[in-house]
């Protein structure tokens, strides 16, 4: 087992690693921005090392100043958490060079899940449904045209590069192709250094299922069930939650075997996760995998009673899974607590935290890097707190949300609070009428 580890992240996520390093007898060295300085994460790991100024570029981003930090502190290993450079094969490679072991996948998976293309027919190889498209890139116009007339409109263009809803456009016909192909290569260009497209046909009403997956450096590869992401607003997720309503055992048997099948054929080590479109007919389809630990992991870890990160460390240092595949245990719902404004488009609301309270009791987890007197910095995202509830029922996890939400205070600054109340008393919510469009159809705030 590791003797010490680098965390290169910040907030809730930060803290989450060192409480699972603490209880598997690690120590831990934080690193932190210098606007970071007064952060829980600075305060509870072993060790920290300041890496730079506040803008992530030149801190969390920053390679050779998380690097010396690691060889300053003689770790063993360096946890990514997500976001920053969970995803970037570069850094996993440059760790490995370093004999510091990355806690992640192996960089061939990140690169081979990181180009869209490639893990569309990676997947597809490996017997995961992907929706009907191009075989691969795009390469001009006239080519595009062939294939969208064999395929059929809407469709989608997405740029191989993209990914979490960057770099996509739909098209509707014809003419409309004609005017965004080229145009929409430049963006791709601009965007992510890569113009590359690829076309698919257009799934519509869909609900975001993914399914958690989880391998080991012996050939071991299990699934952990499915989580439904649906309740989002421009590709950031609100709400999530464990089982699916839209997913019964024979589905979530079927969808999990053939993500665990994909996990197997890029050797994946660690957590990671499957996304998928389905549709209100049963279909689904292949999306894109992450390859981290998500934000949205404890309903996993509740609804199941594990640890998700404290296996992630102990696969990384070579021990088998020790995790069993089986069925939901409990219902378990996560509300993102936002530093935003939902009267105001969601606008950021960065400011001093000057009254703080967390929620507590039977089936209630908050992941939080909150504290009276804290100041949120502007520079990083805006999450806050995570609400999760656990019961034995749906209802019971909903009901356990509301009274969660009314114990939590945030006092100084606009937070999505008021928004999740709204939603845990939407009849569209409580009845599983979401998929992944309902927030741009419905004002939320007709709820209240
Ligand atoms: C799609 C789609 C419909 N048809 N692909 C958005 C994020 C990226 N992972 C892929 N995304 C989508 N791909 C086809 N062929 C609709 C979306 C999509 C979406 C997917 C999941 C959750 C929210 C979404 C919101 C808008 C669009």
């Amino acid at each position: 087992m590791f003797h010490k580890i680098l965390i290169a992240n910040r907030g809730e996520i930060a803290l989450r690693i060192i409480r699972a390093a603490k209880e598997l007898g690690i120590k831990t060295v934080a690193v932190y921005s210098e606007a970071d300085r007064y952060s829980l994460h600075v305060r509870f790991a072993d060790e920290a090392i300041c890496i730079g100024p506040p803008s992530s570029k030149q801190s969390y981003l920053n390679i050779p100043a998380l690097i010396t930090a690691a060889n300053i502190t003689n770790v063993d290993a360096i946890h990514p958490g997500y976001g920053f450079l969970a995803e970037n094969q570069i850094f996993a490679e440059i760790c490995q060079g370093h004999g510091i072991t990355f806690i992640g996948p192996n960089p061939s998976s990140i690169s081979q899940m990181g180009d869209k293309a490639v893990a569309k027919d990676t997947m597809k190889k490996a017997g995961v449904p992907v929706v009907p498209g191009s075989d691969g890139v795009v390469s001009n116009l006239e080519q595009a045209i062939k294939i969208a007339d064999n395929i059929g409109y809407p469709l989608m263009l997405k740029a191989v590069a993209g990914g979490g809803g960057k770099g996509m456009r739909i098209v509707n016909n014809k003419s409309e192709l004609e005017k965004v192909f080229e145009v929409t290569q430049s963006e791709a260009l601009a965007f992510f250094n890569n113009p590359d497209l690829y076309i698919e046909k257009l799934i519509p009403n869909a609900k975001h299922i993914e399914i958690q997956v989880f391998g080991d450096k012996h050939g071991n590869y299990i699934h952990l069930n499915e989580r439904e992401c649906s309740m989002q607003r421009r590709h950031q997720k609100l709400i999530e939650e464990t089982p699916s309503f839209a997913v019964n055992q024979a589905l979530r048997d079927e969808m999990g075997s053939i993500s665990r099948q994909g996990a197997k054929s890029v050797n994946y080590v660690g957590p990671g996760t499957i996304e998928y479109l389905l549709t209100s007919d049963g279909k689904y389809y292949f999306m894109e995998m992450n390859t981290r630990i998500q934000v949205e992991h404890p309903i996993t870890e509740e609804s199941l009673k594990i640890d998700l990160v404290k296996e992630q460390i102990k696969v990384a240092a070579g021990e088998k899974l020790s995790l069993k595949e089986h069925q939901p245990i409990f219902h378990s719902i996560e509300c993102r607590i936002n530093a935003e404004d939902p009267f105001n488009d969601f606008r950021p609301s960065p400011g001093k935290i000057e009254g703080f309270h967390c929620p507590g009791g039977q089936g209630i987890r908050v992941d939080t890097h909150l504290y009276q007197g804290y100041v949120i910095p502007p520079y990083y995202d805006s999450l806050l707190a995570k609400v999760i509830t656990y019961a034995r029922t749906r209802e019971d996890a909903i009901n356990k949300m509301k009274l969660a939400l009314d114990e939590l205070i945030i006092e100084g600054i606009k937070t999505t609070i008021p928004f999740h109340v709204a939603m845990m008393n939407n009849p569209d919510f409580v009845n599983g009428k979401i998929d992944t469009k309902y927030l741009e159809r419905v004002n939320w705030k007709d709820f209240i």
